[in-house]
């Protein structure tokens, strides 16, 4: 008969922090949220850790440059994803490395010979109003020239017309070449009152633009995750399947760490994948999962992974429970493989982190992930609501939403997470729409004060003491009733998540 598990399994809804004691010094200024990513001995330095303890999910609708931009400038970390060809994702890899702040790739481009019809639907689709003209219409070819909606009107000129019939030519427009620095760039622009400057290389091909507009910007983000060399950091998502041909190609483009990606990572598979980046990239952090209980966690972390993910079928997009009956809750999942973790550091003498991916729904949910003893967490649907994630933003009677789709599902074809063979076979995830929440960073910024505000009514300090101290209650179906409004609201903004 199979063995049946005594304790139940249990998700966060059904556990509420109690206040532990809050000292004078104790408050939100400092409360310190950073966290180690990668296996390191207790009381040394690990070589890559978090100053928030975000990740994004390993996601074709989630983890694009742009969101792995934004979320490393606030101290957290993306994986790119790879469901897509071995190329593409080393050019994400690179178009993060490569970022510069305030030197911004641009998205609006044209040909000189595209028409003012063609510009116009290009504004249209980015909601950029300044376009580079460059020979071959890319972010990179020679720069021809600029256009500007101020430099043409769709009524006043006819639309047929060649876009470098309206564009400043090169020759009349300043710009600075690829040396240049943001100061000197801002100087520039202030000095020759520029709205723009585009940055070319020594062939005078595009490289960047600066605006005005960023001029601030760097000052805003004191936490970034960030290498030696000050670039930001980047992790990617590998599979089993082609992990020999893809590593080489991240780790070229620079990618920072890496993580195998798969819904059951408790899989010989795994473990032979992991013994091969070992043997040929000892000195690149890998991750592993996922697992639900210190099993896995020890399968693992014994074949050498840095960190491991924890989370089976808890995703919001994730329907593997109703189509495998795998699975388990997933407060249930983090606090047994907490205790294996903890219990392997008294083995080995080494900590590997533990992060909880999939099913935060709340934000308080992340705040009890990391008491439970998750060292950092990642998310899918969170990151997937904002401007910054790769889907469409579209109206509906109620506001906008965002599509998101799971990796399991037809729309993604992720047949390397799913492990059906060399095809989808049944599908594990859906498709659908996520309420749309604007800009990452002032999102980002919301979630990250409610951790702290929980962390100081726990008079914790620090992720550790957190850890160490938390008193977690179960609550029952009617108290977990009372926990919310009990009248009728007037403003329904104040029920918004
Ligand atoms: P969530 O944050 O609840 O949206 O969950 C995201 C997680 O769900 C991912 O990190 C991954 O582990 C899992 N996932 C991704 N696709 C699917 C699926 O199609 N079933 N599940």
């Amino acid at each position: 008969m199979a063995k049946i598990i005594p304790e139940v399994s249990r998700t966060f809804n059904e556990y509420l922090l109690l206040p532990n004691r809050t000292r004078i010094e104790c408050s939100t200024e400092t409360v310190d949220l950073r966290t180690p990513l990668v296996r390191h001995v207790p009381g040394e330095a690990p070589a890559i850790e978090l100053l928030s303890p975000f990740t994004s999910a390993i996601m074709q609708a989630v983890s694009s440059p742009e969101l792995a931009i934004a979320l490393a400038r606030n101290g957290g970390l993306s994986f790119l994803h790879h469901n897509q060809p071995i190329e593409d994702q080393a050019a994400a890899v690179r178009q993060v490395k490569r970022f510069k702040a305030g030197f911004i790739t641009s998205d609006t481009n044209v040909r000189p010979d595209d028409t003012l019809g063609h510009l116009v639907e290009v504004m249209r689709r980015t909601g950029h109003s300044t376009a580079a003209v460059t020979e071959d219409g890319t972010a990179t070819g020679r720069l021809l020239g600029m256009v500007t909606s101020r430099d043409f009107h769709p009524q006043r000129h006819a639309l047929d017309q060649p876009v470098s019939s309206r564009m400043t030519p090169i020759a009349e427009l300043p710009h600075a070449g690829h040396e240049v620095s943001l100061s000197e760039a801002n100087a520039q622009l202030w000095d020759q009152r520029l709205d723009c400057l585009p940055v070319v290389d020594e062939k005078g091909h595009l490289q960047h633009l600066v605006f005005r507009s960023d001029y601030t910007d760097n000052k805003r983000f004191p936490h970034q995750s960030v290498d030696a060399n000050k670039r930001l950091r980047v992790g990617a998502g590998i599979n089993t399947h082609d992990y020999q041909e893809r590593i080489p190609a991240l780790l070229e483009a620079g990618a920072d760490l890496l993580c195998f990606d798969s819904s059951d990572g408790y899989s010989d598979w795994q473990r032979n994948a992991l013994t091969w980046v070992k043997k040929h990239y000892p000195e690149i952090p890998v991750g592993g999962g996922n697992v639900v209980d210190g099993e896995g966690f020890n399968f693992l972390a014994e074949a050498g992974a840095d960190f491991v993910k924890v989370g089976v079928g808890g995703g919001s997009i994730c329907i593997t429970r109703d189509q495998k009956g795998i699975g388990r809750g997933q407060a249930s999942a983090v606090m047994d493989v907490a205790a294996a973790r903890d219990e392997f550091r008294e083995r080995t003498g080494e900590y590997v982190p533990i992060c909880s991916d999939g099913g935060l729904v709340h934000d308080y949910h992340v705040a009890l992930a990391l008491a439970m003893g998750a060292d950092f967490v990642m998310m899918g649907r969170y990151f997937a609501r904002f401007d910054q994630a790769p889907g469409a933003k579209l109206p509906t009677r109620d506001g906008f939403v965002k599509e998101y789709w799971g990796e399991g599902s037809n729309r993604a074809r992720n047949f390397q997470r799913y492990g059906q063979g060399d095809r989808l076979i049944f599908e594990e995830g859906v498709d659908g729409y996520v309420p749309y929440a604007g800009d990452l960073n002032e999102g980002l910024a919301l979630t990250i004060a409610k951790i702290k505000a929980t962390m100081v009514s726990c008079g914790s300090m620090t992720l550790p003491e957190f850890q160490a101290t938390a008193r977690l209650t179960l609550v029952s179906e009617q108290s977990f009733q009372e926990s919310h409004a009990n009248v009728s609201l007037r403003d329904t903004a104040a029920t918004a998540v």
